[in-house]
């Protein structure tokens, strides 16, 4: 008999923070035991395709660093020295100090800290209905989408877009600032399938020659934070050679000719100096996707990582109104459909507990807030506990220096939820293991594709590892609040409330089902109807501090940075940390293709295939400083400095050095990661972290 024949496969989704979200068919070997995971054919957006990453998760969930229980800090905080806890007297231990610190400061002091590593809604929401019950501090989710979410917002006025299957439709896609080989794979195949069935092309704009780029018929390499600039002058052409569809821009967008007045001095010349693309390179990019109805433009993210990353994402979706490819099947923009998967969430948040005096404090700030920066506390008590799950701040959080400084604070006692011994577990009081996806029930949606899927427990966990939903209704127990509204229920019973509201039955049923499908209709989806402001138009000018966004900080935070800056139209703004005579270099930290932000530096086959820290640097700029390859260089600004290894490569424009993924701090000298180089100052308006943008000096390292 076949061997496969045998194998029971369980059904899942990527639970990490990925945009395809992909849905999974899991081979189960046993009780407690996967073998291979395979993207679920059936599913019409994963299309039967996984990142290898995930393919071979078996090392990840069966690896033999998990940490396995609960640990009390024996020594000086980070010096690595654990003793072993029950998980009764651990909680005990965290209620204790968490009491404690209230009590001295009053409860803003407590600050519950958590980010994306789960994306499921139950696992990684659920601690917010702690922090209502408790009138915790806020937490400002920021680092990952903001300064994209709001670019897209202040023109489409609503967060979602074209169904991205259409992509497979369409004549031309446009893979803008985004590394989808790399980072959501699933997009390369529907783009793909349209090369393969229609001829369409597929252009990639990026800051390098990336993986994505390298697949492309058309790549532009441009400068860091120049999106806008290559936008404007696109925009200029298209008006200029009669592509600029006037009749829907009449119909749809509030200022048109506002934009082309504007628009006459931003030529391809005038982006040219400013992109360091060639005139023609603008003008061939121009002529194609004026001359091709069916363009499909995917904005990523990476290409909002700059200080005027917002700036950028609202010009390049401008490009698409200017065209009219909205209109047409495999045609118009898409970004992300967060806006249309929301579920009603108020019984898992806990949401009616919430009072609105309590301060919010900014995810992607960590390290003013635990130094104690004023501006970062917003008038509040200083932060003195944390409970901290699915994210790895130490790690991942600009201005690391800061960051690990105020970990190290005596006066703060920090509590870690992890599946590994992680920068930031290594610098708390107290450590508790968590199950993996596998091991517990929830839900996910994703905003790269338009399904919500099921992932129900599939396997047990070993002995040790607790889910985040218990941590959260056993300290609730503790702290006195377990008989407050949305405690006491399991996992299935929020899974099935939050189901029911939304008209897609329970936990039961969707299991037979394991996804549905939530795309909006092609009219919807396409704004025909209108878009998400009031006047249904989209905007040209953008009303940067009054747009409602699903990301725009709470009133009490005001608004973020040089926001009375920011441009009336599209534009190029200089909002980025321009290189300096004493900077010479613009520094990007984009991904690496076998790590996950942090998750996935623990796995052998990530870890062999990425090798070490590495500077991608173009080799003339590496000779002018007696670089060769494999050199150890360091770079710096003044947040601090950072080695890594040289590696030459020509992909990458003169001025420009790139080092693709964050590897734990560990893995570089001086146990310093490359966040010690970002910057943790809030960019305009609505804030985020801007992680592709800043300037560095490059030397041989001593
Ligand atoms: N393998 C892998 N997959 C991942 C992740 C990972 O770390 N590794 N991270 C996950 C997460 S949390 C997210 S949010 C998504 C993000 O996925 P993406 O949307 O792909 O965003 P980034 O990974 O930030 O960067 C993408 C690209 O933007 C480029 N870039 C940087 N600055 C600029 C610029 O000014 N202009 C242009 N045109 N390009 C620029 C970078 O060089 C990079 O190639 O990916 C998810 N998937
Ligand atoms: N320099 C630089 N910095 C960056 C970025 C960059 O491109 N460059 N990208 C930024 C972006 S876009 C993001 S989103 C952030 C993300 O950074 P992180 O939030 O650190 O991201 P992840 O690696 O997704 O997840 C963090 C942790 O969640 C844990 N985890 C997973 N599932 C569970 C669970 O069920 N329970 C518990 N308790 N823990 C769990 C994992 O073990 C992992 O250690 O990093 C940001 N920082
Ligand atoms: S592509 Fe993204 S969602 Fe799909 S399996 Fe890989 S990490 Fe998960
Ligand atoms: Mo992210």
């Amino acid at each position: 008999m076949n061997q496969h024949a045998k194998l029971r496969i369980g059904h899942s989704a990527c639970p990490h923070d990925c945009p395809s979200t992909c849905a999974l068919d899991v081979e189960l070997l046993g009780p407690d035991r996967i073998g291979r995971i395979h993207g679920a054919k059936a599913n019409s957006y994963t299309a039967g395709v996984v990142c290898a990453k995930v393919a071979r998760y078996a090392d990840r969930v069966h690896h033999p660093d998990r940490l396995l229980k609960p640990l009390v800090r024996a020594g000086a905080k980070g010096d690595g020295q654990w003793k072993e806890a029950s998980w009764e007297a651990a909680l005990d231990l965290v209620a204790e100090k968490f009491e404690a610190a209230e009590e001295k400061y009053g409860s803003e002091t407590v600050w519950p800290y958590f980010y994306a590593g789960t994306m499921g809604l139950v696992q990684r929401d659920g601690i917010e209905r702690l922090r209502h019950s408790k009138k915790y501090s806020g937490f400002f989710g920021s680092i990952c989408t903001n300064l994209a979410w709001t670019g897209w917002m202040m023109g489409t006025g609503a967060l979602r877009g074209v169904d991205p299957r259409e992509m497979a439709k369409s004549d031309c896609v446009v893979i803008w600032g985004t590394n989808a080989v790399v980072t959501q794979v699933n997009v390369m195949t529907h783009a793909i399938r349209a090369r393969k069935e229609r001829g369409a092309k597929i252009v990639a704009i990026d800051i390098y020659e990336n993986a994505t780029v390298k697949q492309a018929d058309m790549g532009l390499v441009l400068k860091p934070g120049t999106d806008g600039a290559l936008a404007c002058a696109v925009m200029h052409v298209l008006f200029r050679d009669g592509h600029a569809d006037r009749a829907y821009l009449e119909k749809y967008t509030d200022d048109p000719k506002g934009l082309e007045a504007h628009l006459a001095t931003r030529t391809p010349q005038w982006a040219a100096a400013i992109t360091g693309l060639s005139v023609e390179e603008i003008e061939a990019f121009a002529r194609l996707i004026g001359t091709t109805k069916k363009t499909f433009f995917r904005l990523g993210y990476g290409f909002s990582r700059q200080r005027n990353g917002s700036v950028n994402m609202h010009a390049a979706l401008s490009v698409a109104a200017v065209t009219g490819c909205w209109q047409y099947e495999g045609g118009g923009a898409f970004h992300s459909n967060s806006g249309v998967l929301k579920f009603n969430t108020d019984v898992l948040e806990g949401t009616r507990l919430r009072d609105p005096k309590i301060r919010y404090l900014d995810h992607s700030r960590i390290g003013p807030v635990l130094v104690g920066r004023e501006d970062a506390l917003y008038g509040g008590p200083p932060v003195t506990a944390m409970l901290i799950q699915n994210t790895n701040p130490a790690n991942v959080a600009p201005e690391q220096r800061l960051v690990k400084q105020g970990f190290l604070r005596e006066d703060l006692f920090t509590c870690v939820h992890e599946q590994f011994m992680t920068d930031t577990a290594k610098l708390a009081d107290v450590v508790l293991p968590a199950t993996m996806f596998l091991e517990h029930d929830d839900i996910y949606k994703g905003g790269g594709n338009q399904h919500v899927t099921l992932g129900p427990k599939l396997i047990d966990p070993p002995e040790g590892p607790r889910t985040n939903h218990f941590v959260i209704e056993e300290l609730a127990k503790r702290l006195g609040v377990a008989d407050m509204p949305g405690f006491g229920l399991t996992e299935r019973q929020h899974i099935d409330i939050m189901l029911g509201k939304k008209g897609l039955g329970n936990f039961d049923t969707f299991r037979q089902e394991r996804w549905a499908d939530l795309q909006p209709a092609f009219e919807e989806a396409h704004f025909l109807n209108g878009f998400g402001h009031k006047d249904k138009k989209f905007r040209f000018r953008p009303d940067w501090t009054g747009q409602a966004a699903p990301n725009k900080p709470p009133a009490s935070m005001g608004v973020f940075g040089p926001y009375d800056r920011l441009p009336q139209f599209p534009d190029h703004i200089d909002l980025i940390e321009v290189a300096d005579a004493e900077h010479p270099f613009r520094l990007a930290t984009s991904p690496a293709r076998n790590f996950l932000n942090s998750s996935f530096s623990e796995t052998p086959v990530s870890k062999s295939k990425e090798g070490r820290p590495q500077l991608l640097i173009h080799p003339e700029d590496a000779a002018a400083l007696s670089i060769v390859d494999s050199d150890r260089v360091e770079i710096g600004n003044t947040r601090g400095e950072v080695v890594l290894h040289a590696t030459l490569f020509a992909g990458v424009r003169r001025g420009v050095v790139i080092a693709e993924g964050v590897w734990p701090n560990s893995a570089h000298e001086r146990g310093e990661g490359i966040n010690v180089l970002t910057g943790s100052d809030a960019p305009a308006p609505y804030g985020g972290a801007a992680v592709h943008d800043s300037k560095v000096w490059v030397r041989p390292a001593t």
